[in-house]
C-alpha cells in the first residue's frame, strides 16, 4: 500500500477485518516491520484519538514517531502557489513538505476541511500536495473529504458486534454550535456501503452529503423512520455540503439529539460515535453512558485500523 486516503486503498474490506482482528490479537508480532523507520505525523489540526492511536500503532510495530503541531512553533505555511509572500506566512508548503519527506519513512497528514471553499476542500488540496512532493507513502489522518482509519475502525468494531449478517446500520446527523467538517459522514457512509451493510443515512433537508460518498445507501429526512429496527446508530454533525450553504450551519434542531426515547424506536442497537462528542447536544448522557454504547471500544480500535494501515505500507516496500 503507497498511500491510503479513501476507502479504495485497502483493497477487499472483509480481508482487512480479518487481518485487523489477527492484528489485534498479536499487536507485537510484527515489531521487526519498523525497524529503523520514521513515521511522521503531521497536524494541522488538533486530535486526542489519532495522535495517541496512530503512535502506538507505529511503536507496536517497533518504528520511531515523529509529531509535528504544524500550528504550535513551526512556521506558518503558504498553500496557494504564485502568493506574493509578504504578509504573516514564512514559509511556503512547497517547500516544508519535501524537507518532511527527507526525514521520514511515512507521513501521516491531518488537515480539515476549510469550510470555505469547496472546489478546494473536495481536491484535497493540502493532502494532494503531501502525496505528490514528499516522496513518501502518505496516509489521511482525516482530510477535507474524508476519515478512513476512523471508518476502518468503525467497520472493526461493527463486525466485533453485529448479530446480523447485514445489519442496518443508520448514521443521523445530530445539532452542534460549531460547523464541522463532513469528513466523518462520507467515510462512514462509503464504508458501510462496501462492507455491504443496510445503510441508511438521515439528516435534515439542506444536509445531505456529497452523492459521490453516499451511493449505495438510503437518504432520508426524517430521523425517526430511519431509526426503526436499526442495528447501529452512529450519530455525527456536519455542515452543509450544498450550495449556497457549504459549509454553513443551517439548523441547531434539538429534536435531533440522539436520546433514550430515540433509541427505543430502534432494535435495541448499539450507539456509535467517532468522539470528541458534545454531551446533550449530540447525544444525552444516559445514551453514551448506557450499555448499548460503544464509543470506548470504537476508540480502542484506532489502534488497529492504524496498526493495519501502517503495517501494509511498511510490508511494501518503500521508496
Ligand atoms: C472533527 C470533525 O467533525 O471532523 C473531528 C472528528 C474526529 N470534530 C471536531 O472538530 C469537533
Ligand atoms: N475520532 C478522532 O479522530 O478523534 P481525534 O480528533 O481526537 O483524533
Amino acid at each position: 500500500m503507497k498511500k491510503f486516503t479513501d476507502v479504495s486503498d485497502i483493497g477487499l474490506l472483509d480481508l482487512a477485518v480479518k487481518e485487523a482482528l489477527e492484528v489485534k490479537n498479536n499487536r507485537f508480532g510484527y515489531k521487526g516491520l519498523g525497524r529503523d523507520k520514521t513515521l511522521l505525523m503531521i497536524f494541522f489540526n488538533n486530535s486526542l484519538r489519532t495522535r495517541l492511536s496512530t503512535q502506538k500503532a507505529a511503536m507496536n510495530l517497533g518504528m520511531n514517531v515523529i509529531v509535528l503541531d504544524v500550528n504550535q512553533g513551526a512556521w506558518k505555511l503558504e498553500t496557494e502557489r504564485g502568493v506574493i509572500m509578504d504578509g504573516d506566512k514564512s514559509e511556503h508548503l512547497l517547500e516544508a513538505i519535501p524537507v518532511m519527506g527527507s526525514f521520514c519513512d511515512v507521513i501521516g497528514v491531518r488537515s480539515f476541511a476549510s469550510l470555505e471553499s469547496k472546489e478546494d476542500d473536495y481536491n484535497e488540496k493540502v493532502l494532494s500536495q503531501f502525496i505528490k512532493y514528499s516522496g513518501k507513502p502518505v496516509f489521511s489522518m482525516e482530510a477535507a473529504t474524508g476519515h478512513p482509519l476512523q471508518a476502518f475502525a468503525d467497520i472493526i468494531t461493527i463486525e466485533e458486534h453485529k448479530t446480523k449478517a447485514r445489519p442496518k446500520v443508520v448514521l443521523t446527523w445530530a445539532p452542534h454550535p460549531r460547523a464541522l467538517p463532513q469528513a466523518v459522514p462520507n467515510s462512514f457512509a462509503q464504508w458501510t456501503v462496501a462492507a455491504g451493510y443496510d445503510v441508511v443515512v438521515a439528516n435534515p433537508e439542506g444536509y445531505d452529503l456529497d452523492p459521490r460518498f453516499t451511493a449505495g445507501a438510503t437518504v432520508v429526512h426524517n430521523q425517526d423512520e430511519a431509526l426503526s429496527d436499526a442495528d447501529f446508530v452512529y450519530a455525527k454533525n456536519w455542515s452543509a455540503y450544498d450550495d449556497p450553504g457549504y459549509g454553513k450551519i443551517l439548523s441547531r434542531d434539538p429534536s435531533w439529539t440522539v436520546t433514550a426515547d430515540k433509541m427505543a424506536l430502534t432494535d435495541d442497537a448499539f450507539f456509535m460515535h467517532c468522539l470528541p462528542v458534545r454531551r446533550n447536544v449530540i447525544v444525552t448522557d444516559d445514551v453514551i453512558e448506557g450499555p448499548r454504547s460503544l464509543v470506548i471500544p470504537e476508540a480502542a480500535n484506532r489502534e488497529i485500523s492504524a496498526q493495519v494501515v501502517l503495517k501494509r505500507i511498511l510490508e511494501s516496500g518503500m521508496p
